[in-house]
């Protein structure tokens, strides 16, 4: 039912969606507020009519809980989602002496020339991250990021607050709360911020013995971004779940800007022509009993069964 309505927004989006410019220059069909919603029992909410890369959306969901800011725990584990945010302030900066790198998110798109200079210098970059611990202090670090926000969000008064610890502690002792919220969006950083968060704040709801979580997703690209931010937020609730004894319960996307890129569309007739499988089952340790213990061994996908993946251009 839920991948259903994942299609149906799309539908809804290539028919009757706003045409719109935007920050990428690539141009977008979308809407303003929509909602999905995923019954977690039914399933792990993973696409099945295009395949979704799990072991991503894994490592990445760890890093935020870890509270890790830094890249190097997602290289170790071969994941390159952040490596473009971390290289930009590598090139820009004075150590940084390789070619001419200005602008390289558009123009690797579309000179293949300097697309295999970039890659170099990429790899070159990620390696040297891995392999010198006072590199990867000095340049994987992202700063402020969800791991930041989420574990160690920065007060006017110079402490820290940790608002996963503390919404898990509420959710174990005050389940009927009406303030279990994580927010990721802070208006004094956003002006400096590359990528202002999209997800930007979640809240828990506690019935019956069920968890539940619902998300606010300020700007959403439905193609490539949204089926990573389902299963990230469905895993983040069960991995919680566990920890707090609860079964699971909901997981609710609320989007502000959700659009389909222009680039987009033929990928998603394509997806449309796929059937939808039944869905896959979420195995989670459960000897883990706090949040910051979890592992990737801890956490397994079971009976993932989709079509195949569909390349896309990401917009940047
Ligand atoms: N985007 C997502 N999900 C994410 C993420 C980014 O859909 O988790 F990090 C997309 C939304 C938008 C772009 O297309 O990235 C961010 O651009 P902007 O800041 O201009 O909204």
């Amino acid at each position: 039912m839920s991948e259903k309505s994942y299609l149906e927004l799309a539908q809804k989006i290539l028919t009757k969606g706003n045409l719109k410019a935007d920050r990428t220059g690539t141009g977008t069909k979308s809407i303003f507020g929509a909602q999905l919603r995923f019954n977690l029992k039914d399933g792990f909410p993973l696409l099945t009519t295009k395949k979704v890369p799990f072991g991503l959306i894994k490592s990445e969901l760890l890093w935020f809980i870890h509270g890790d800011t830094n890249i190097r725990y997602l290289l170790e584990n071969n994941n390159h989602i952040w490596d473009e945010w971390a290289f930009e302030k590598y090139v820009q900066s004075s150590d940084y002496s390789g070619p001419e790198m200005k602008d390289f998110g558009q123009r690797r798109l579309k000179d293949s020339e300097f697309k295999n200079i970039y890659d170099q210098e990429m790899l070159k970059f990620t390696q040297k991250v891995l392999e010198d611990q006072d590199f990867a202090n000095k340049y994987g670090d992202l700063g402020n990021v969800y791991g930041r926000q989420w574990r160690a969000w920065k007060t006017s008064k110079g402490a820290t607050i940790d608002q996963l610890h503390e919404v898990i502690e509420t959710i174990k002792h005050h389940p009927d709360s009406r303030r279990m919220i994580v927010s990721a969006w802070n208006p004094e950083d956003v002006p400096q911020m590359a990528l202002p968060p999209c997800h930007t704040l979640y809240q828990f709801y506690v019935s019956n013995g069920k968890l539940s979580l619902q998300l606010y997703q300020r700007s959403a690209d439905l193609f490539l971004g949204v089926p990573f931010n389902i299963a990230s937020y469905a895993l983040l609730n069960s991995l919680i779940a566990q920890i707090t004894g609860l079964e699971v319960g909901e997981l609710i996307i609320a989007f502000g800007d959700v659009h389909i890129y222009l680039n987009h569309f033929n990928q998603f007739e394509e997806q449309f022509k796929n059937p939808i499988l039944p869905l896959p089952t979420i195995q989670i340790n459960p000897a883990i009993k706090q949040i910051d213990e979890y592992q990737m061994d801890d956490i397994e996908l079971l009976n993932y069964q989709s079509a195949k993946r569909i390349a896309a251009p990401v917009a940047v």
